[in-house]
């Protein structure tokens, strides 16, 4: 074989390469030339082994130059087939738009979430404005301004979880009653507000406490409230949650910020004020707490007692929502488990 022969050899392999409809017979044409036993520019290599000198060298450049541009021919055809194939695929394919999507998963509202909203519309449409507090708050706030100074009893039962620090008494609130207290010092009478939000005690988990629960206080202050004002708000509200043909009752109570204080019960759900189980025999079942602000406390507040009067309420929106939607232990609440969340 001659270098002529070669040349001859490229130019039909390159011509064949250029008429080549697809992969496979781009691979036919780099087989009959280049494949090591059998390929007819590759046979030129055997042949380099047999002849010497000029005659070798100008043998190996013919070689080289064929077998290099038949090579470079064939990696160019072979991306024109692939960009080629890319852009058949395309104008062949046809979106429609029409088609649906995947079923979306919806997402809806926790029950507390959703409790805690249907609260604020009730009280909205008594005219409330519903504010949001820090949930970190200060000794001051939490306690002292609520009738509650150091060594005060009632402070036991808030069971509060101390931050370490700065010594300047920062902890988790206990209750949401510091942004009441902060809301008065920010302003003047008339107040109409409440105040949801998550606070904390130091109770061990069980089917009717988690240490961090939610709450929704309230609080009216204005020239002429009285508890008249109060019991027909309660009422009002406790009928919009429960239905109006359920059970309500006001019972004397204690708070230090509140003077009176009443508590309100609604018949159980279960036996309608029979007494079963589900109430411990009771046939009631304890809502919130409220009660007129104390003088004092309106007068720390900045607001003159003997000028404005007012009442505050407090309820726990996790075990209403237990309660209306038969969750009989509050810690699955906080569990986010979808299974049971999906439920409601
Ligand atoms: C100010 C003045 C008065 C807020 C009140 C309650 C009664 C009450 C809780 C009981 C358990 C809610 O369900 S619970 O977590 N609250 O019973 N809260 S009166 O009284 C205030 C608050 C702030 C300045």
């Amino acid at each position: 074989m001659t270098g002529d022969d070669l040349q001859a050899l490229a130019r039909s392999a390159l011509e064949e390469i250029a008429g080549v409809a697809d992969q496979d017979q781009l691979e036919e044409v780099r087989r009959r030339y280049l494949a090591r036993h059998g390929g007819s520019i590759a046979a030129a290599a055997t042949q380099l082994a047999r002849v010497q000198g000029e005659e070798r060298a100008a043998l190996g450049r013919a070689f080289n130059s064929a077998k290099g541009a038949v090579t470079e021919a064939l990696e160019r055809r072979q991306t024109e087939l692939e960009q080629g194939s890319w852009e058949v695929g395309l104008s062949a394919e046809e979106m429609d738009v029409t088609h649906p999507l995947h079923p979306l998963r919806r997402g809806h509202q926790h029950p507390v979430a959703r409790t805690v909203r249907e609260i604020e519309d009730i009280f909205a449409r008594l005219g409330y404005l519903s504010v949001a507090g820090p949930e970190i708050e200060d000794d001051l706030h939490n306690f002292q301004m609520l009738n509650m100074p150091p060594e005060h009893p009632a402070r036991d039962g808030h069971d509060t979880f101390y931050l370490a620090g700065d010594g300047a008494g920062w902890l988790y609130r206990t209750h949401t009653s510091p942004m009441q207290m902060r809301t008065m010092l920010a302003g003047q009478p008339p107040f109409r507000i409440i105040v949801p939000g998550k606070v904390a005690r130091r109770d061990n988990p069980d089917p009717t406490h988690n240490p961090v629960f939610h709450q929704v206080e309230g609080l009216c202050v204005d020239q002429g409230v009285t508890v008249a004002d109060l019991k027909g708000t309660l009422e009002y509200v406790l009928r919009q949650l429960f239905g109006k043909e359920r059970g309500v009752r006001l019972r004397a109570s204690f708070f230090p910020y509140t003077e009176p204080s009443l508590e309100a019960d609604v018949a159980c759900g279960i036996c309608l004020g029979e007494g079963c189980r589900s109430c411990l025999g009771k046939g009631w079942i304890e809502i919130l707490g409220s009660g007129m602000v104390h003088p004092d406390v309106l007068a720390t507040a900045g607001v003159d007692p003997d000028r404005y009067s007012g009442f505050a309420f407090g309820m726990g929106p996790d075990r209403i929502a237990a309660l209306r939607y038969g969750i009989r232990d509050v810690r699955e609440l906080y569990e986010n488990d979808l299974r049971l969340l999906e439920g409601f």
